[in-house]
């Protein structure tokens, strides 16, 4: 079964009243957006054309299995330019300095948006991994709360807890940003995150039909081609790698397009809804199907759970912008190939802003 991303969904729970209310606006530093009226350094053209989106791949019975990447079709995308890294810890602070922007985790949530939840459960922090200390079973159901802890006062700034620092982190991706922070940074810098189509594009470098983004072999040549997790999931990380956490971008090859980081070291934020299904209302829908957008409508992580156990999604009234799931792409540091084998172009997964995460960021896009 697709391992499960954590969720602060509870908060939801005991929030009834916030279904159907939009999200307070948050701070918008678009009109400080920078003057860019060529394509900024550090970004690198994508032709645009047909490709093979998602996998079919059979995985053997010691793995998960990733329905959601199902079936095979083809995608059209116009040509884009896109970030030749995540955007990096001293890029954000570049942001971050000059607009004042505070991330989500960093603010905190709105007792207007939460009114029946505890103050102490508002405080700002993020979702950090913390290994168990044995071996664990990996796929009863919560079983990721074993490594998932909320700690309050973790944010970019601070990616494990008030008393980390990035100060010797700057050219690693930034993380604990939600969708939307990742957005307001983007504005800011006269760029757009990727459409899921168009990361998919990117990190493929050509190469339709294969499992990586360098091609089918997971090391070829003996040689680590992404930052992962080696070891034993989620117990002992022997960083085979050279790297148990994050790592500056550009540690690995770049892919045939000459992009740093599209397997690994974090999860990438993209534009598009998730829906686990929809791949296959996708491959229905009439021609053309170029520059898809994903869904319209949004689906939250416990309607996600029905759908995977019933295929039926619960008829569930408006909810919460702050629960909504977007499409992250590329896996992070702690793949494990046995657990969450999803540092590949096809994997999908997802994030929410109540549940910013230390490895997951972003890198952006400009339309051609
Ligand atoms: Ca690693």
């Amino acid at each position: 079964m697709p391992a499960p991303l954590p969720s602060l969904s509870f908060l939801l729970l005991t929030a009834a009243a916030v279904h159907g209310q939009e999200l307070q606006q948050s701070t918008s530093p678009s009109s400080l957006a920078a003057d860019t009226k060529e394509a900024p350094a550090g970004m690198v053209f994508i032709p645009g054309g047909t490709y093979r989106r998602g996998s079919d791949h059979k995985f053997n019975e010691t793995q998960a299995e990733y329905p959601e990447e199902k079936p095979v079709h083809e995608v059209t995308v116009d040509g884009f330019w896109i970030d030749a890294t995540e955007v990096t810890n001293r890029q954000f602070l570049k942001f971050a300095t000059a607009t004042g922007y505070k991330t989500q985790a960093e603010r905190g949530w709105d007792s207007k948006d939460f009114p029946n939840a505890p103050p102490e459960q508002l405080k700002g922090g993020s979702l950090i991994f913390k290994p168990t200390p044995r071996k664990v079973e990996l796929f009863q159901p919560g079983a990721e709360w074993q490594w998932w802890q909320f700690v309050r006062g973790a944010n970019w700034r601070h990616p494990e807890g008030p008393s980390s620092s990035i100060e010797s982190r700057m050219d690693h991706p930034v993380v604990c940003v939600t969708h939307e922070d990742a957005v307001a940074y983007c504005e800011w810098a006269g760029k757009r995150l990727p459409t899921e189509a168009e990361w998919e594009r990117a990190a493929r470098g050509g190469l339709d039909d294969k499992l990586f983004s360098w091609g089918d072999e997971p090391k070829p040549g003996n040689k680590w081609q992404a930052n992962v997790y080696q070891g034993e999931f989620p117990n002992r990380n022997t960083a085979e790698d050279g790297f148990p956490g994050t790592a500056p971008v550009k540690s690995f090859p770049p892919n045939a397009y000459g992009l740093y980081d599209m397997a690994g070291n974090v999860w990438e934020h993209c534009s598009d809804l998730y829906r686990p299904d929809y791949y296959k209302t996708f491959v229905k829908l009439p021609e053309p199907k170029a520059n898809p957008k994903g869904p319209e409508q949004p689906v939250s992580q416990p309607m996600v759970q029905q759908y995977l156990q019933t295929k039926n999604y619960p008829a569930e009234a408006p909810f919460h912008r702050l629960a909504w799931l977007w499409v992250t792409k590329g896996g992070s540091h702690l793949c494990h190939h046995t657990y969450c084998l999803r540092y590949r172009p096809a994997a999908r997964h997802y994030s929410e802003s109540l549940s910013p995460t230390n490895h997951t960021g972003f890198r952006c896009v400009r339309s051609e």
